[in-house]
């Protein structure tokens, strides 16, 4: 990406296109249906990405090109209603997209789903593979104060200290998964608090580094897609994630055979670029781009952001959108006017 103001401006193009999904998404809010929940929220997301003057490639998207019709890993996007002439000009970015992070959520009305994505200059995002991240995510207070590999006791410790505080008066968040009993366990003999969550780690990531939500730390095994746009994000926040990838049945707690061996794994991964397996990734790790731009819009309400409402004569959206470059972190309430000159705009 080339200047501030196209950065600034792209930001804008880009909260279009997580409104647009959010929009979408939000329409099916309830219905038990994840997968067309997450199907027209990518629809959405594919034809106002188009849209955008640049010149796009996804690379973190809904899977490989002949599983995902759209959005796929490698699918290039943006700039399509401009001639060649004028997209040779446009900026190249890399995309990473998450059109619908919680379809689960979304399929039965739960908090925090949200559609997001997070770009940056070519090769400013991991090609992380969709397999198990470890993950600790903190605010800008606690940057340097964690280490995946310590015990959770002196991680929350350190915390703790750092944010002034009693280990008691923290709350971390954790998937509520069978695979994190230990974590749990730990973290409550150490004396924290501890919001369980059926789904979304992204923005509970999000929430924890941004102060007043009360979630001091995110814990544990997620996805690792999720993981990289959580970097893209504590960029802009100064956040810290720290994170590592998980492959071994074990420490999934799942029977071997539900996941692929771990040959063919490490395999998979060295082809994506990756050489060793155990990597520690840090912020910089998993969004390397010197200029990031994340979006995100509520699909339900959540703790960092409301979900889309419907009223008679629109709708309005709730986002935050932020860059690296001007470090600005721009909540946006948007209401989509549909019904003619004499709609009525409440505050
Ligand atoms: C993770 C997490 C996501 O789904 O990918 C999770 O990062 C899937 O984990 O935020 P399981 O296989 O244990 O269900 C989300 O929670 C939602 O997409």
């Amino acid at each position: 990406m080339k200047n501030t103001k196209a950065e600034r401006e792209l930001a804008l193009d880009f909260l279009r296109v997580t409104e647009a999904a959010a929009i979408a998404s939000a329409r099916t809010m309830g219905q038990g249906d994840r997968k067309h929940s997450d199907h027209v929220a990518v629809e959405a997301m594919r034809e106002v990405m188009d849209t955008v003057p640049m010149r796009g490639r996804i690379v973190i998207g809904e899977g490989e090109r002949d599983e995902a019709p759209m959005l796929y890993i490698g699918e290039e996007v943006g700039g399509g209603a401009f001639t060649d002439e004028s997209r040779a000009e446009f900026p190249e970015v890399d995309i990473a997209v998450d059109p619908l992070e919680g379809t689960n959520l979304c399929a039965l009305g739960a908090n925090n789903a949200i559609a997001v994505l997070a770009a940056a200059e070519r090769g400013g995002l991991l090609n992380a593979p969709d397999i198990y991240m470890d993950k600790i995510v903190v605010g800008p207070s606690c940057r340097g104060a964690v280490d995946i590999e310590a015990p959770v006791a002196e991680n929350l410790k350190n915390i703790a200290r750092r944010l002034g505080r009693e280990i008691e008066d923290l709350t971390v968040i954790c998937l509520d998964r069978p695979r994190h009993r230990q974590l749990v366990q730990d973290a409550r003999t150490a004396g924290a608090r501890i919001r369980l969550i059926s789904d979304g780690d992204l923005s509970a990531g999000i929430s924890a580094a941004v102060a007043g939500t009360n979630i001091h730390a995110l814990m544990g095994i997620g996805g690792a897609p999720e993981g990289v746009i959580t970097a893209a994000a504590m960029k802009c926040l100064n956040g810290e994630i720290q994170a590592k990838l998980v492959f071994d049945p074990e420490k999934l707690g799942v029977d071997a055979s539900k996941v692929p061996p771990a040959e063919e794994v490490i395999e998979r991964i060295k082809e994506m670029g990756i050489n060793d397996p155990d990597k520690i990734y840090d912020t910089n790790d998993l969004a390397p781009g010197k200029k990031v731009i994340f979006a995100a819009t509520g699909v339900t309400d959540g703790s960092l952001l409301r979900g889309v409402r419907f009223f008679g004569e629109g709708k309005r959206t709730h986002s935050v959108v932020m860059t690296t470059d001007s470090k600005s972190i721009r909540f946006v309430d948007t209401v989509h006017v549909e019904g003619g000159p004499d709609a009525v705009i409440r505050f």
